[in-house]
């Protein structure tokens, strides 16, 4: 049986949703319902986003909408799915559903799945929906574990090769894969799951891509399944403007554990350091001082402190 442990942080409530964008317009998210016989329940077939909006001087900005937009297109592209909606469409929905909710800041999900028009694995005759909702969403996996540093295990899930599942889109038939790595996380105590590939590699978090540090050259963890993040991207490209020395690299779980620091990145995450790997203390078995100073400027950048990287931005008014 699943024992969730209790020092999980809690999800975001879907509870505080208020108001969603579905079907072209904004209504009460009780009212937006679907049928009991949508396709993509029956069957994975939806793919979704995951962004921010932070508060900033000039109040909400969505950090890196349009990066965000156009993965949503292409993970519908890779399913084959044809959106019902344009890039356009999909941000005027994401902003005018930020307002409806006078939202500061929030995490934001733009989804877009099949319908009920037809049972079976064929999806040809069913209608692509498509809605939007945004809700507070706090530190992804706690406070506690950004400021002390989160504990990761090795999964005894592996992540699908690229043949198997499409990697690169975020359908959510994919994230069967991380919901069971994280549950068995949690369930032993860990704060989060390493996932890696069949022959060892690292490949990511179950929702985060993995860098580390040694003798001061940052390494993103590269592999070939891995989402393409925009949070990692975001931080290599804050680091080039550092001139932090950057070695993109594969990595095996051992060169992880021996790594003077290790941090995970991702929309809900942000920059979150690691403390442990399987039990083994990453140096000291703290946050580290790169992982952290990292975190700060990440913060920094999402909530428009740092104009040079203020491009990011989309204000929300
Ligand atoms: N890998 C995976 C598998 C992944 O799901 C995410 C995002 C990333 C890497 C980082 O990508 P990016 O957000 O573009 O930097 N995970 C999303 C889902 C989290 C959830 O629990 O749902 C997210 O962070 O929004």
């Amino acid at each position: 049986m699943h024992v969730q442990s209790e020092s999980a942080p809690k999800n975001s409530s879907a509870l505080d949703a208020g108001y969603v964008w579905f079907d072209g317009k904004l209504v009460p998210h009780q009212e937006a319902t679907v049928s009991v016989l949508t396709h993509a329940l029956h069957y994975g077939t939806s793919v979704f986003e995951g962004i921010r909006a932070y508060e900033t001087d000039r109040g909400a900005a969505v950090f890196r909408l349009k990066e965000h937009t156009r993965r949503l297109l292409d993970s519908a592209k890779i399913m084959g799915m044809t959106p019902p909606v344009t890039s356009e469409q999909i941000d005027h929905a994401i902003l005018e559903t930020i307002r409806r909710n006078n939202r500061l800041s929030c995490y934001i999900r733009p989804l877009l799945w099949y319908g009920p028009e037809s049972l079976g694995v064929n999806p040809r005759d069913n209608r692509v929906f498509f809605m939007v909702a945004t809700m507070p969403w706090g530190v992804y996996l706690g406070e506690e574990a950004v400021r002390k540093g989160a504990a990761l295990m090795t999964s005894s899930w592996r992540r699908s090769p690229g043949d198997i599942m499409p990697t690169k889109s975020k359908a959510g038939g994919n994230y069967v894969n991380s919901v069971l790595a994280n549950q068995e996380a949690r369930d032993n105590g860990f704060d989060e799951a390493l996932l890696l590939d069949r022959e060892g590699y690292v490949a990511e978090g179950s929702g985060e891509n993995i860098f580390m540090y040694q003798d001061g050259v940052l390494m993103p963890i590269v592999h070939s399944v891995n989402l393409r993040g925009i949070t990692r991207d975001a931080v290599i490209q804050i680091a080039k403007s550092m001139d932090i020395p950057i070695e993109v690299t594969m990595a095996t779980r051992d060169e992880l554990y021996t790594a003077d620091e290790v941090f995970m990145v991702g929309t809900a995450a942000e920059v979150t350091p690691i403390a442990s790997i399987d039990r083994r203390p990453i140096s000291s078995g703290v946050a580290g001082p790169f992982s952290l100073k990292m975190r700060e400027i990440y913060l920094d950048v999402v909530s428009g402190r740092v104009p040079e990287f203020e491009h990011w931005l989309t204000y929300v008014h």
